[in-house]
């Protein structure tokens, strides 16, 4: 069977537990924590990140690069627009999910979470105001714009645009910050809405709950 190594607090690990659930493929998981990772971790994952999905001799690291794996190897049900221009937005909403979202509510994760749990420290609070007043308005004013009146970001179909659009958010959540709803209507019905569907809603339950 195949592994997923990489622990569940991972947004980038649970983009391709997302993608694995809505797909229906079981695997099994290998908790690798992504500090001081082993020389032996580093043959299979060059960059010392997670997750890294291994399948035989098969190893592939980089969460965009095991679901466009997993798009060729398990095509239904689509997580990739069909339309070059459908599909063009979604690589570039995936981009932008994965870098200046995620950095942005990361950085309340980290302080109020990581700091806390993993290294027995105090958040650097000024670092948690600046990211909510200056980092995450900026992306949420993005999402809101982008989706419109839209359910999901690419063509009113959900795919891989909203799983990496949406993805930290569960660790924005663990570090005890959420969306303004009055402010973001839109953006929090639509995490809602992502976080309802049913193969992602025990997941996101699951990891709410450590
Ligand atoms: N572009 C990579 C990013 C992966 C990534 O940054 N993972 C983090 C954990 S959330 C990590 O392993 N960090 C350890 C490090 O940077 O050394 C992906 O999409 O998989």
């Amino acid at each position: 069977m195949p592994v997923l190594h990489g622990v569940n607090l991972s947004p980038f690990v649970r983009k391709v537990r997302f993608a694995l659930a809505e797909k229906g493929i079981t695997v099994d998981q290998e908790p690798v924590v992504p500090f001081g990772v082993s020389d032996e971790f580093k043959k299979i994952s060059p960059l010392g990140k997670i997750p890294v999905y291994t399948d035989g001799d098969l190893a592939l690291p980089d969460s965009s690069v095991i679901i466009d794996y997993l798009e060729h190897v398990h095509p239904e049900p689509a997580l990739y627009p069909a339309d070059p221009a459908e599909r063009g937005r979604a690589l570039f909403y995936e981009e932008y999910g994965d870098t200046k979202l995620t950095n942005a509510l990361s950085t309340v994760f980290f302080q109020r979470y990581v700091r806390k749990n993993f290294f027995n420290e105090e958040a650097d609070e000024e670092v948690v105001r600046h990211a909510i007043e200056e980092e995450i308005p900026q992306v949420l004013d993005y999402l809101s714009a982008q989706l419109g009146e839209s359910d999901y970001l690419v063509g009113n179909r959900f795919g891989i645009a909203d799983i990496a659009m949406t993805s930290s958010f569960v660790n924005a959540r663990l570090g005890g910050w959420s969306i303004d709803a009055d402010r973001w209507p839109t953006v929090a019905a639509y995490v809602d809405r992502v976080f309802s569907r049913p193969a992602i809603k025990p997941l996101v339950e699951g990891d709410l709950a450590q």
